[in-house]
């Protein structure tokens, strides 16, 4: 079914730990600070959970635990980006408000699983 098609509980995604640092609030470029980030696609946004330890895929439930930030995936670019960090496996997001962050992660499989499934949902609202 497709996301929230019901009116209810939007449909979990994708979750899992990340590395992340955002670069850049509103166009105005940050000093990177890179950290463990657990990562939850669920509905039309990327959730982040500060301490990934504590997390568990049930944890963007409603009133389990406080996100750290959240971006909307509406509008939102996606490309590769290892030219801008000497990491391995880095793609930038940036949002439609001027958000950018770098996600990263040491297991090739797994980053390019999580960009396909970002894409896929940004494709998604392209069509709506
Ligand atoms: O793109 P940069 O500025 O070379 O990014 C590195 C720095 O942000 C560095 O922090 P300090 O300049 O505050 O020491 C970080 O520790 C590095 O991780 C950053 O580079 P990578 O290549 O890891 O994205």
């Amino acid at each position: 079914s497709s996301p929230d098609s019901d009116g209810g509980t939007p449909e979990l995604e994708k979750a899992g730990l990340l590395n992340k640092t955002k670069i850049a609030e509103g166009g105005r470029k940050l000093r990177k600070n890179w950290s463990p980030s657990w990562v939850v696609l669920v509905g039309n946004s990327l959730v982040f959970f500060k301490d990934p330890k504590s997390q568990t895929p049930s944890s963007w439930k409603p009133g389990n635990s406080r996100p750290e930030s959240s971006v909307d995936l509406r509008g939102a670019q996606l490309h590769w980006a290892n030219n801008l960090s000497s990491k391995k496996n880095v793609f930038k997001l940036r949002t439609v408000t001027g958000n950018e962050f770098l996600l990263q992660s040491e297991t090739d499989l797994l980053i390019i699983e999580w960009y396909k499934t970002i894409q896929s949902v940004i494709d998604r609202l392209d069509r709506e």
